[in-house]
């Protein structure tokens, strides 16, 4: 990594916004003794224009240039733009909501560099001609760039280093949030809220849009139709939502409203040229705009959301900081409005130089505020218009697209693209904001969409109010269901989530990244737009009219990619692959987030790789509040090794002062083609399992010696599911024996539980799980047992065979196995 800025554009340039400390931005980190790319500087009637140049091809991404992030060619001005991103975008205006000076680019080889222009004016991007990058802006600004790095995921790990990572987001913020363009009344929110519970569809927020408030005037509420926040958020509270409410940077110009009182007394107003406050018309009317580059706006803002956090308020969303202005060309407000800033963000500038960063520093003022509230909580701010490093503050979401397929398959790679930008917390409104669906989008065919949508990130489902408020029982009765799976699908996978957003948080390794990220070198998968990897997990739906999963080709990065689901396949839900070397932790399919308990049964999927291995991590603490900072929280390695026919699974190492909790942990082997192997057992309270298993591993050992494999079914025909024989075949050890019962191009080996010496002497050892497979480890030549107890009990479905039972341990404690093909 170099930062090559030159000695009198270093001078010239303004302080960085985008880095953590403005003074990083000035300490060259080099990895190679000498810059591999050297940015080109070159002044041109006042403009600075930077060119990069590279010898190969290479392959370019950004954040958010509608539905591709793969090779552009195009060029893109980064100047927030406030109203109908979308359309703009059609129309051929390349500004959005954001703006992220910032291209990643992945070369030939796999490796890949990142390239920030740290400017807060507006800059043009330009990628038109072959094999250069050129940059430019109105002023001098520093180019800085992350890399050549051995892999994208590498240069963004380093770029949220200069910039911040994601702030530690609560677990509930996770779940599934329901929003719409507006509930009339607190009545509305409340049983829209309950009929989640009643149709059991997880949830876990409802969010107030702007009417809300009295007269759309900020920091109030309605006198009629929320005449009582509080109670209507004990409500709220009470059946598990949480409630996150929206404040606008608008502030209604008039007299005698405590807002605009205090605010002019402390004099926090943007100004004009002509030192006068900026009046623009908003929602509420005539409007004065706070200063965020200001500190003691910030502070004066802060203040009031503190207050206004004690209404009852979990979360806070700010819209239209762009900030937007009605009844204007720009649809902001004039460049020339003077900003009095803080001396270590610029000075006073006027308003062109601070546009881009008025979103980021009123979320931060948010932020700020609504730790000024509740110092033990973690802040939940959404915020519309951003800039590089706002993930330190808030999360962000893709704005106002219209009910159409071509914007919700744009929301992919938006989503995906505010990633590879350091923002890993996203997401679109599915179902769309704007406009009447397209007939198809309410007929069975446009769920698998959302459903794909419903496991990226942060979830905002709105509907503009003409259009009938699309909640996800509103339709017809198949998408329900669907979307009922979906969900909880994402309420499993949240253990998984929880901890990529830890890692992300602690690290800058991103969440959900494009699928060529499994393999960088590799160009075909560059163009995939229908997949996303969630660390290890590869999610692949359709999002095109008419296409559901049946009909979907999903292409795999190489290696081992084991399809499974949650016994809830539908062709409408995206499929899930878990890539060969992992282990992912997922939990029971809860309403909302805070019915959730460390006690909980816990399910370790596990996909071993060529040689055998697994690993994994679980992220695991209050789900909110900074204990986790000062160790309260428990990290677990899990591991999982296939030596000589046996799969162990155990911890490797943990992180943090929580104690294991003692649950069920149930685990589950991949074995392909959609086939899995169950197992479950308590998992230690104090010792772990790695001590169990060096304790046992002697004794496993003359076991193993003796064990005689199962005679080789694979070559035999017949028709799947039939038995080989009626006469099970009888296995014997020295302190063991059972009797199994082949079954043709199935795994399942029916097995008799002959009680004996050796299922006694294992229930010392509880804690130690075995797998024992043939030596090809072919999924037909299988048993299974936990160290413990064999399993025993097989039922028959349709031909295909389901193995499943209640092994009596002792009296009163019983296990429940469950394999399935
Ligand atoms: O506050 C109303 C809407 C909101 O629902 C939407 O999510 C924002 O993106 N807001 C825009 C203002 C409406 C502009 C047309």
């Amino acid at each position: 990594m170099a930062d090559h800025l030159r000695e009198d554009d270093r001078d010239a340039a303004y302080p960085s916004l985008s880095f953590v400390n403005n003074k990083d931005r000035d300490t060259p980190i080099m990895t190679h003794k000498a810059p591999l790319y050297t940015p080109k500087y070159q002044s041109h009637m006042g403009q600075q224009i930077v060119k990069l140049e590279a010898t190969s091809c290479w392959y370019v991404v950004l954040w958010n240039w509608g539905s591709q992030w793969a090779a552009r060619t195009d060029r893109k001005e980064n100047f927030s733009h406030g109203i109908q991103m979308h359309g703009v975008t059609v129309l051929g205006t390349t500004s959005l909501y954001q703006s992220h000076p910032w291209v990643l680019a992945v070369l030939p080889n796999g490796e890949a560099l990142g390239i920030l222009a740290d400017t807060t004016r507006r800059c043009e991007i330009d990628l038109r001609k072959e094999l250069t990058i050129q940059l430019i802006a109105p002023s001098p600004y520093p180019v800085i760039t992350f890399g050549p790095f051995t892999s994208p995921s590498a240069v963004l790990v380093s770029l949220s280093h200069a910039t911040g990572t994601i702030f530690m987001p609560p677990k509930w913020s996770l779940g599934y949030h329901q929003c719409r363009w507006s509930y009339d009344s607190d009545k509305r929110v409340l049983e829209v809220s309950k009929t989640f519970r009643e149709k059991g569809i997880p949830c876990d927020v409802i969010w107030m849009d702007i009417d809300y408030m009295d007269g759309f005037r900020c920091f109030t509420f309605d006198k009629e139709h929320f005449s009582d926040p509080k109670s209507l958020v004990k409500d709220l509270h009470h059946i598990g939502f949480k409630a996150i409410w929206m404040l606008d940077p608008g502030i209604k110009h008039e007299d005698g409203y405590f807002v605009y009182d205090s605010g002019a007394k402390s004099d926090v107003w943007i100004k004009k040229a002509d030192g006068t406050p900026f009046v623009g018309e908003v929602w509420p009317g005539p409007c004065v705009f706070p200063d965020f580059t200001q500190s003691k706006t910030r502070s004066w803002w802060a203040s009031l959301v503190k207050d206004f956090v004690s209404n009852g308020v979990d979360g806070i969303w700010n819209d239209m900081n762009e900030p937007a202005v009605f009844k204007s060309v720009t649809k902001t407000m004039p460049e020339s409005n003077i900003h009095n800033g803080d001396k270590e963000l610029g000075n006073c500038q006027n308003h062109s130089h601070y546009h881009n960063v008025y979103g980021m520093l009123m979320a931060r003022s948010t932020h700020e505020g609504m730790k000024l509230a509740d110092k033990n909580k973690r802040p939940f701010v959404l915020t519309r218009a951003g800039f590089v490093g706002s993930q330190r503050y808030a999360a962000t979401w893709t704005g106002d697209n219209l009910s159409t397929w071509e914007h919700l398959h744009m929301s992919i790679s938006m989503v995906l693209q505010l990633g590879l930008s350091g923002q890993p917390l996203s997401g679109p409104d599915i179902g769309g904001f704007e406009e009447t669906q397209h007939p198809n989008f309410l007929d069975g065919g446009w769920v698998s969409v959302p459903c794909f949508l419903f496991v990226v990130g942060t979830l905002k489902l709105t509907l503009m109010t003409m259009n009938p408020g699309l909640l996800v029982w509103s339709s017809v009765d198949q998408c329900e269901e669907v979307c009922r799976l979906a969900l909880r699908r994402r309420y499993r996978l949240l253990p998984h989530i929880y901890t990529l957003f830890y890692i992300a948080h602690t690290t800058g390794v991103p969440v959900a990244t494009p699928t060529f990220f499994a393999d960088p070198k590799d160009p075909s998968l560059r163009t995939l737009e229908n997949s996303f990897l969630l660390g290890p997990l590869l999610v692949c739906a359709s999002s095109m009219p008419d296409q559901s999963l049946d009909k979907l080709q999903c292409t795999l990065p190489k290696g081992i990619w084991q399809i499974f689901d949650f016994d809830d396949s539908h062709p409408d839900l995206p499929a899930l692959y878990l890539q060969g070397g992992s282990i992912v932790p997922v939990g029971p399919p809860h309403q909302h987030v805070g019915e959730s308990d460390p006690s909980d049964d816990l399910t370790l999927l596990v996909a071993l790789d060529e040689n055998g291995k697994a690993k994994g991590i679980l992220f695991e603490d209050d789900g909110d509040g900074y204990g986790f900072t000062e160790g309260q929280y428990l990290l677990t390695h899990y591991v999982a090794e296939l030596q000589e026919s046996v799969v162990t699974v155990r911890i490797s190492g943990t992180e943090g002062s929580w104690k294991r909790p003692q649950r069920r942990l149930n685990v589950k082997f991949l074995l392909g083609e959609g086939t899995m192997v169950s197992l479950t057992f308590i998992e230690s309270l104090q010792n772990e399992v790695s001590n169990l298993v060096s304790a046992s591993k002697e004794q496993y050992k003359t076991r193993l010696e003796n064990a005689k494999p199962i005679p080789d079914v694979e070559k035999v025909s017949g028709q799947k599911g039939t038995e080989l024989s009626k006469t099970p075949i009888e296995l014997k050890s020295g302190d063991w024996a059972l009797k199994v019962v082949p079954w043709i191009g199935g795994r399942i080996i029916s097995m008799e539980h002959l009680p004996s010496a050796y299922a006694g002497a294992c229930l010392n050892i509880p804690n130690v799980v075995y797998v024992i497979l043939h030596a090809d480890h072919s999924t037909s030549n299988l048993f299974v047992f936990t160290g413990s107890q064999w399993l025993h009990s097989r039922i028959e479905i349709n031909g295909y065979e389901e193995y499943c039972g209640t092994e009596y341990r002792s009296i009163g404690c019983t296990e429940e196995y469950n394999v399935i093909e």
